[in-house]
């Protein structure tokens, strides 16, 4: 059986006092981490099939198209982790080039995490696996499980272009991270979308079937269920557009009608008719401007891939 190792215990009583902050602030804001609950994790899956979100398959294609090329870049027998791994799917697709030394999966989803790394260690009976559940975002404490194997290099996977979610500033802050436990041979082999045409990014984030509608809505169930909160989804309505300024993707959550919620004990917020909920930053990036962002984080892009239109980029980058 995989070990599998608890470096958070969730929710923290912080965290519930910052998402109600957040709730509270003239501009509200929920963390786009609460989007992913069991019925969150199940809507996203369906997202990454739907025809206008490119974003996983583009990918997905990159990776298969330069497995080996990526592979060969690569030190060799690597520590393999890969951050909010899910159900190991694409770390699955690596085993094979990459023959890591062992593979440590991180993600916030501790029961879901459990059983994915047990699937891998099932399939791969030879390959030592570990599971580290923490909000890795905010806290990525490695270094000592690292130091187990002091002569296999780390490989971070972030694949996705899930780096899109934090603001520059909050990257750079979990790059140098990266940075810091890389160590002189390690590697970092990232995924990010690029800029392009509004009219794909905004049908990206808004599809027709609306299933991305139901995924920012079921936050607010989320939210419900932890803050002991009493949203009423069917009184806000999904938005995704994208602003130019900040070259992201804003998800929002819009009141249909002037109404009151209740967010916890004692605590009202007032939503008046068309008042916003920020639940989501995608942040979309020109190769040049995420190569300068690796840079300032302390990281040198050595390689890059892209698909034929250039919609996505897969980079992969060294101390
Ligand atoms: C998983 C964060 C990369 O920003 O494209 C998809 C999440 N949100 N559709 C993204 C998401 C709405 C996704 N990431």
């Amino acid at each position: 059986m995989p070990r599998l190792e608890t470096t958070l215990r969730l929710p923290a009583q912080d965290e519930l006092q910052q998402l109600l902050q957040g709730l509270l602030q003239p501009s509200a804001r929920i963390d786009s981490k609460y989007l992913y609950d069991d019925r969150g994790c199940e809507l996203f899956t369906d997202i990454c099939r739907l025809d206008e979100y490119y974003p996983t398959r583009t990918e997905a294609h990159i990776f298969s198209d330069h497995r080996d090329a990526i592979a060969a870049q690569l030190p060799d027998t690597p520590q393999w982790i890969d951050l909010g791994c899910g159900d190991c799917s694409k770390t699955l697709t690596w085993l094979d080039a990459v023959q890591p030394a062992r593979v440590i999966g991180v993600d916030i989803a501790g029961e879901f995490l459990h059983s994915s790394m047990a699937a891998v260690a099932r399939a791969n009976p030879e390959l030592e696996c570990v599971g580290v559940v923490c909000d890795f975002t905010q806290h990525l404490e490695l270094q000592e499980l690292l130091a187990e194997r002091p002569t296999n290099p780390p490989v971070f996977f972030y694949p996705g272009s899930s780096i899109g979610n934090f603001e520059p500033r909050d990257a750079m802050r979990f790059l140098r991270r990266i940075r810091a436990l890389s160590g002189e041979h390690g590697r970092l082999l990232i995924g990010a979308d690029l800029l392009k045409p509004r009219a794909i990014l905004e049908a990206a984030y808004d599809d027709a079937s609306g299933v991305t509608a139901a995924f920012n809505l079921n936050i607010l169930n989320v939210v419900n269920r932890e803050l002991g909160a009493e949203f009423q989804p069917e009184l806000f309505r999904h938005q995704a557009h994208f602003d130019e300024a900040h070259r992201r993707i804003e998800m929002h959550l819009v009141a249909r009608e002037r109404h009151s919620v209740r967010l916890a004990r004692h605590t009202h917020r007032y939503f008046g008719a068309g008042e916003r909920i920020v639940t989501e930053y995608s942040h979309k990036y020109s190769v040049d401007e995420f190569r300068a962002l690796l840079a300032a984080s302390g990281l040198h892009c050595s390689h890059y891939w892209a698909d034929p239109q250039d919609w996505f980029g897969v980079f992969l980058a060294e101390p």
